[in-house]
């Protein structure tokens, strides 16, 4: 029987409030509104801008779906949809591709002026959301909302990808691989023979690695204070690994040091502190070196920092989604790793039936997992 233009009740993760495990309870998916598509999620990632929300460090309107990084297939459609049908293989976009905005527009820009990220809303365009439980509206999660059997986005914020891609693995393409890679490649486009140093190997952190390595970085400095990351960051392309609890003096001096007293060419802080962004920044090459901020900043933080290390030459920039423009490229990156060009298996420590998305945070928490897909 065809769920096309009914409420579905399905199971879905809610996060009533931060600080408290999730609860998996039945819901009620809307149908989609015009030009809006419903999907059937297959796989979501964990990924820590997630539990930065869980935390507390990113604020957001509670209760709400959480989850971004995905890959599911269109359940139906709303009027006057054309770029995807019911069947199709997707991926939902957390950065939406709107084609019109000043940044779709634009071939510097990527992030569509129609985000919800930042003061995030958690509402669809019309200012409503498309779930309810227990009688409530639960408000949706960076355009996408992807800890549920079926959620409902806009379609500039979801891509029809190839339809024999393993769901479990090419959810990564979502966020966290594509984040980190882009940011190597489009916002720092690192150049062969060049040094790098990524602050923060997880599994955004080590995208940032494979970027480097696939741009022909001869050298690739992985930094984190927990030494259980270091192996598999060497095994992805990591040249050396250096834990900061190590040293006395501040990691930017250990860097300089390493590189003959000039710093890295390129730095990026892939952890979400405001500490680490100066001192990756700290670490790049005093005149021309370039760091790019990939994690997300605790909401309203600010930044104190020597202003000498700009006037000097230093570039510092900021990477949403790696710089790609989500609806042209997603499919591109789909099929990539399809033709083998990067390998994605090696992000994803475990593999958890969804009703275990507490344990997989716990595991992220815990400093023991990479990736966690979680599966319906
Ligand atoms: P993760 O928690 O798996 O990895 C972070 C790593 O940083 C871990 O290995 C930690 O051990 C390490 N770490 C923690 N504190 C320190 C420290 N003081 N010094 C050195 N290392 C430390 O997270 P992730 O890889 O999923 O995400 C990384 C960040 O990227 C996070 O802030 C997330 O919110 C952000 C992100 N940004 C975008 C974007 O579009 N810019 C997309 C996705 C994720
Ligand atoms: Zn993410
Ligand atoms: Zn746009």
């Amino acid at each position: 029987m065809s769920t096309s233009g009914k409420v579905i009740k399905c199971k879905a993760a809610v996060a009533w409030e931060p600080k408290k495990p999730f609860s998996i309870e039945e819901v009620e998916v809307a149908p989609p509104k015009a030009h809006e598509v419903r999907i059937k999620i297959l796989a979501t990632g964990i990924c820590r801008s997630d539990d930065h929300v869980m935390s507390g460090a990113l604020t957001v309107p509670f209760p709400i779906i959480l989850g971004h990084e995905a890959a599911g297939i269109v359940e139906s459609v709303g009027e006057g949809v054309t770029c995807v049908k019911p069947g199709d293989k997707v991926i939902p976009l957390f950065v939406p591709q709107c084609g019109e905005c000043s940044s779709c527009v634009s071939p510097k820009g990527n992030l569509c002026t129609t985000n919800d990220l930042g003061a995030v809303r958690g509402l669809m365009k019309d200012g409503t959301t498309r779930f309810t439980c227990k009688g409530k509206q639960i408000n949706q999660f960076i355009s996408t909302s992807t800890f549920t059997e079926y959620t409902v986005v806009h379609e500039t914020a979801v891509v029809k990808i190839d339809a024999v891609a393993p769901p479990e693995k090419v959810c990564l393409i979502g966020c966290g691989f594509s984040t980190g890679y882009g940011a190597a490649l489009n916002t720092a486009k690192v150049e062969r023979g060049s040094t790098c140093a990524v602050f923060g190997l997880g599994g955004v952190g080590l995208s940032v690695v494979m970027g480097c390595k696939a741009a022909g970085a001869s050298r690739i400095i992985g930094v984190d204070i927990n030494k259980d990351k270091f192996a598999k960051a060497k095994e992805l392309g990591a040249t050396e690994c250096v834990n900061p609890q190590d040293f006395t003096k501040p990691i930017e001096e250990v860097l300089r040091e390493l590189t003959g007293g000039n710093g890295v060419d390129y730095s990026f802080e892939v952890i979400g502190r405001t500490d680490t962004m100066t001192a990756a920044l700290a670490s790049c090459h005093m005149n021309y070196g370039t760091s790019v901020i990939v994690g997300v900043p605790p909401s309203a933080s600010q930044i104190t920092y020597n202003a000498m290390l700009l006037f000097t030459g230093r570039t510092w920039k900021g990477s949403i989604f790696g710089g790609w423009k989500s609806k042209d490229s997603v499919p591109k990156l789909v099929a990539d790793y399809m033709g083998k060009k990067f390998n994605l298996d090696a992000l994803i420590t475990h593999t958890l039936p969804f009703d275990k998305i507490n344990e997989g945070f716990e595991l992220l928490r815990a400093g023991k997992s990479i990736r966690t897909v979680l599966v319906f």
